[in-house]
């Protein structure tokens, strides 16, 4: 009971915040502010209920923000939190400098070859392959769809690159294997 005061012929009780008063008897009773919202209540992340009150928490690499219910992240993307090997004896101030960037190419991120970058990553693919709109995986350059390959004849579009061929009737020139000489019947030459 809390507060309960006597009026003429009756009284009145009132319960503290977050205490909500039962009907009959006037007995105060906690109430859970976690268990609205999906178990989150007030909190972003994580609620506690307690006695009268509750708290919000946050998960692994976010701090709860001033308002004691929004979480953010400790670091910007592309960064962790750095371990901390001694244990902290300095000021305590968690600050940016604590962050240091993700190698994301120790996670197998590309499908060929991945440059590591502060707060970010690039995968590369070979000679020959365009990087897909996943930004992982290779796909090879059909080179025989641009100018037919600069083929004077065939274009035969190969994974990684691609080849001019000759109909019959024609050889290839000995001044550039991307072109294509008709066949001679006269071979005298020589
Ligand atoms: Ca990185
Ligand atoms: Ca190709």
């Amino acid at each position: 009971m809390f507060g309960c005061v006597n009026t003429p012929g009756s009284f009145h009780c009132s319960c503290p915040d977050g205490f909500s008063q039962l009907s009959a008897d006037g007995h105060c009773q906690d109430i859970d502010e976690c268990a609205v919202n999906n178990e989150l209540g007030p909190c972003m992340q994580r609620c506690h209920n307690s006695q009268g009150s509750y708290r919000c928490s946050c998960s692994s690499g976010h701090i709860l923000a001033g308002d004691g219910h929004s979480c953010f992240a400790e670091c910007p993307p592309g960064y962790r939190k750095k371990p901390v090997t001694p244990p902290k004896n300095t000021t305590g101030q968690n600050t940016k400098q604590d962050c240091v960037d993700i190698n994301e190419c120790l996670e197998n991120m590309c499908e060929w070859q991945c440059i590591n970058l502060p707060g970010s990553h690039r995968c590369i693919c070979p000679r020959g392959y365009t990087l897909q709109r996943d930004g992982r995986h290779c796909k090879d350059i059909n080179e025989c769809n641009q100018k037919n390959g600069g083929c004077s004849h065939l274009c035969v579009n190969r994974r990684g690159g691609f080849k001019c061929a000759c109909p019959p009737s024609h050889r290839r020139s000995s001044y550039s294997w991307k072109k294509c000489m008709p066949k001679t019947t006269a071979s005298s030459a020589g």
